[in-house]
């Protein structure tokens, strides 16, 4: 909350200092290129200072690591490190519902958590927010990173339950979505991820991710980014209100 805070404020006086250079600059010469300068620079103040106040408060980012956060661990992309046994059970439960582990579809199992109405209004939502290329992306970087547990898992010698046949549908969602919120009431895709397969083998997958061909680090921040964004929205859809938005979406 701090660091929020924090970052914030040093938001603010960078959109600040930018301010004062471009009024400087206007006031200092009068030649076409300081003058474009000086035009171009409220533009650009204007949309850092409004990134810096509007409750997100800070850009997407990537720490690219764990970090030290008010005493607790973090992940790259925001949220407290889970470090206990994951929750395997609920992992099959979703594998299940996306086709299984051979045919997994993260499409498919939105849908069949959700429905194919709740999941169509969602993606026209997230199209409109982040872009279609983005949401294309985002999903093709979800099942890359099932299948890549799944793989990691696998050679690790474990394997998965059998998925629980009560385990479907909004349960399955909520569960999810509960799962995934951290002590301060936000859902962290990193928190969840951490439950699922485990911290070590979600970090191992997140660098596979920024490895493999085709996806890379902004697929990787954009795939946590969209899905703190979809599980928050999916969690306010079946009545789980008091799950709040991470900063990160
Ligand atoms: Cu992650």
């Amino acid at each position: 909350m701090n660091l929020v805070r924090g970052m914030a404020g040093l938001g603010l006086a960078a959109a600040l200092m930018m301010s004062m250079s471009a009024c400087g600059s206007s006031g200092s010469s009068g030649s076409d290129n300081s003058q474009s300068a000086a035009t171009a620079m409220p533009a650009a103040t204007t949309a850092a200072a409004g990134g810096a106040m509007s409750g997100a408060a800070m850009a997407p980012s990537d720490t690219g690591k764990d970090t030290k956060m008010g005493g607790e661990m973090h992940g790259r992309f925001g949220g407290p490190v889970y470090t206990g046994a994951p929750a395997l059970n609920v992992t099959a439960a979703l594998v299940a519902a996306g086709g299984g582990p051979e045919y997994y579809s993260t499409a498919k199992a939105l849908t069949a958590m959700v429905g194919a109405a709740t999941v169509k209004a969602e993606v026209a939502k997230l199209t409109k927010q982040y872009g279609a290329a983005e949401v294309g992306m985002w999903l093709k970087t979800f099942d890359f990173a099932v299948g890549d547990s799944l793989k990691i898992a696998t050679a690790a010698g474990v394997k998965l339950p059998a998925a629980d046949p009560k385990m479907t549908g909004k349960l399955l969602a909520t569960t999810l979505a509960t799962a995934g919120t951290a002590k301060d009431g936000t859902f962290q895709i990193e928190f969840l991820l951490d439950k699922a397969v485990s911290h070590k083998i979600h970090v191992q997958v997140m660098n596979d991710i920024d490895k493999a061909p085709g996806l890379g680090k902004k697929a990787d921040l954009d795939y946590h980014m969209i899905s703190n964004q979809a599980f928050f929205d999916v969690a306010q859809a079946l009545g789980a209100k008091s799950i709040m938005l991470a900063p990160l979406h």
